[in-house]
């Protein structure tokens, strides 16, 4: 091997010609190798060892609310209710001041962006959700642990991971959405959905920044923050009234009943800073940096506590535009659009006007992501790349202990069909040597003895697979820093492509790149061992890449060569990746 010579392997990516409809329009059948487009069930949530479905919910719910009436309704005839109504009325300065000043402009405009990007942030998070449908409280993402899911059990006889023919994976368990529910709708679309998800994210945090620094400077928030206990007893009193169907007093243009405002408070103050953290907590690189991965505050929790977020999001939008239905509809709408209490039609326009802005946005959304994905990836790049970037460098060191391991350690991806990998298997890796060039001035080529003489690391670890499941495992194995010391790359080496024995679904070699940088981390390893025994092939072997700053699909398994580069913008379709190319993924997923 020359030193600066490309990998033979390069020839062996998809190249960028042989797929130019990737950056087109995506057809659908021949998505992710053609897999089919097994849609979600229902939403079931289990008690105990038992699977409820959530329709359940329509007839609990409506059962529940007419027997509340009725009780309600009865209780009204009392006096004590009345005494308690009058001495709470559910509308009072009792625990707010009332603001006399308007909506201004800035209020009216926030909340209908908050609203717009809130319908693209629920629903492409609902296709992240369907990529993995299931939640648990457990960091292993055990089977059958779930409390929550959107299809049937995985396969009892698909559990075992030392049948690598026959193991159940991730990719299988994902479901498709329909597609004006979802963004997109398809099977195994996280990648374009996160593009959405992410930024909006990000718009919606710096408009609710910016609501906060307004409303805190120009005395708005007296209306959302109570000033005394009394805003339950009125929360209750509110309550009360709607139930008995005699509805409060609506002075929503000074006072907000004591219901509405917990409501809002709790939106506001509560619901939107616990997505944000449960969000961040799901990200690898915080995860690993602040060692969260396995406790109270795993993965799993997050994704729970995130989704809770998503179920009072909508409870609260749904129960939101009903009452500006039911509580007079003109009215409302003015203070919504306007500002002003008055009852102008103009006031009617404009809030139609505003929803046929959302429902065009609707509309287009997926359609525009299965024309366009290319155009997804990059511009979700451009809005949320920086972050990602700055996430990146850092370096995560938690470490876990043997307690934490979990049990079950899903498997994903396609594994190496080729003659060659199932030779060098069968021969206990005698024959196998791993290639180390490119950019470097000690091209290398190491035999599996070889690997395993040098220096070892063991760590215990979390892995955040994309698609939401996660586990926690002991690897062992040889430090990248110490392969990097052996063949001394140049200055010019800013990226680090690992290649695969197999490749993937759409055909083409299996790679990814790393920044260099993330060589030198204290947890990046090319692992032979997972939990004390020798790798076995679902789970990559002879080698596996575990860089811990980023997510599982980096995480390149059944590694056939290395090759340092100075770009990627050459190597298949130049997107950083296999899943970068064929499925619009970031090529920095710290998050
Ligand atoms: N060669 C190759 N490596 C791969 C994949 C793949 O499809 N091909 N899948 C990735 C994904 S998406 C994940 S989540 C992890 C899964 O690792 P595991 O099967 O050991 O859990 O491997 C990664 N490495
Ligand atoms: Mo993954």
């Amino acid at each position: 091997m020359e030193p600066g010579a490309p990998d033979p392997l390069e020839e062996k990516l998809l190249p960028y010609y042989r797929q130019g409809h990737r950056n087109g329009p995506i057809v659908v059948q021949a998505w992710a190798g053609g897999i089919e487009q097994t849609r979600a069930g229902l939403p079931a949530v289990r008690i105990g060892r038992r699977w409820f479905s959530s329709l359940w919910l329509i007839p609990l719910g409506a059962v529940a609310l007419v027997l509340s009436i009725a009780v309600v309704r009865e209780m009204s005839h009392h006096s004590w209710f009345q005494e308690f109504i009058t001495r709470y009325p559910g509308t009072s300065t009792q625990y707010v001041a009332p603001v006399h000043t308007g909506f201004p402009w800035w209020l009216r405009w926030q909340h209908f962006l908050n609203l717009l990007f809130m319908m693209f942030i629920i629903r492409a998070g609902l296709q992240i959700l369907a990529d993995h449908p299931r939640l648990y409280l457990n960091s292993g993402s055990r089977p059958d642990t779930e409390w929550f899911r959107l299809r049937g059990p995985v396969p009892s006889d698909r559990r075992d991971s030392n049948d690598a023919a026959n193991v159940w994976t991730a990719k299988e368990d994902s479901v498709a959405l329909p597609k004006h529910l979802g963004i997109p709708g398809f099977r195994h679309s996280v990648g374009l959905a996160r593009w959405w998800h992410f930024s909006f994210d990000l718009l919606w945090l710096v408009n609710g920044v910016i609501f906060y620094v307004l409303l805190l400077c120009t005395g708005e928030w007296k209306r959302l923050i109570p000033n005394s206990f009394d805003v339950f007893p009125n929360a209750l009193s509110t309550a009360l009234q709607y139930l008995s169907l005699d509805l409060p007093e609506n002075a929503g243009f000074s006072t907000y009943n004591a219901l509405q405002l917990l409501a809002y408070f709790i939106t506001v103050f509560i619901a939107a800073p616990v997505a944000l953290v449960t969000g961040l907590l799901q990200a690898p690189a915080l995860a690993g940096r602040f060692g969260t991965g396995a406790g109270l505050l795993n993965r799993q929790v997050a994704r729970t506590l995130h989704f809770g977020v998503l179920v009072w999001m909508l409870l609260f939008i749904a129960v939101h535009t009903l009452m500006i239905f039911v509580t007079g509809f003109v009215g409302n709408v003015n203070h919504m659009t306007l500002g002003t209490d008055t009852n102008s039609m103009v006031g009617v326009v404009l809030y139609l006007a505003w929803m046929a802005v959302v429902v065009a946005f609707w509309l287009a959304a997926s359609p525009l992501t299965i024309k366009h994905p290319r155009t997804v990836q990059r511009v979700g790049r451009f809005v949320v790349g920086g972050l990602k970037a700055a996430v990146e460098k850092t370096n995560p060191t938690a470490k876990y202990s043997d307690s934490d391991i979990s049990p079950y350690f899903w498997t994903n991806g396609e594994r190496p069909e080729s003659q060659r990998y199932a030779h060098l298997k069968a021969g206990s890796w005698a024959d196998y040597r791993l290639r180390v060039d490119g950019l470097v001035e000690n091209p290398v080529e190491l035999r599996y003895g070889q690997l395993l003489a040098m220096p070892k690391q063991e760590q215990i670890t979390q892995h955040f697979c994309i698609q939401g499941w996660s586990g926690v495992a002991k690897w062992a194995g040889v430090p990248m820093r110490e392969i990097c010391d052996l063949v001394r790359p140049a200055a010019t080496a800013r990226w680090v492509v690992f290649y695969s024995f197999a490749d993937g679904a759409v055909g083409g070699r299996y790679y990814d790149c790393h920044p260099i940088a993330s060589m030198y981390h204290d947890q990046t390893i090319l692992a032979y061992e997972m939990n004390g025994e020798p790798l076995n092939e679902s789970h990559g072997a002879p080698l596996r890449l575990r860089d811990e700053v980023e997510l599982g699909f980096k995480q390149v398994k059944w590694i056939e060569a290395i090759e340092f580069v100075e770009s990627f913008a050459h190597l298949g379709a130049g997107q950083g990746g296999y899943n970068e190319d064929q499925e619009f993924y970031g090529y920095r997923m710290p998050i």
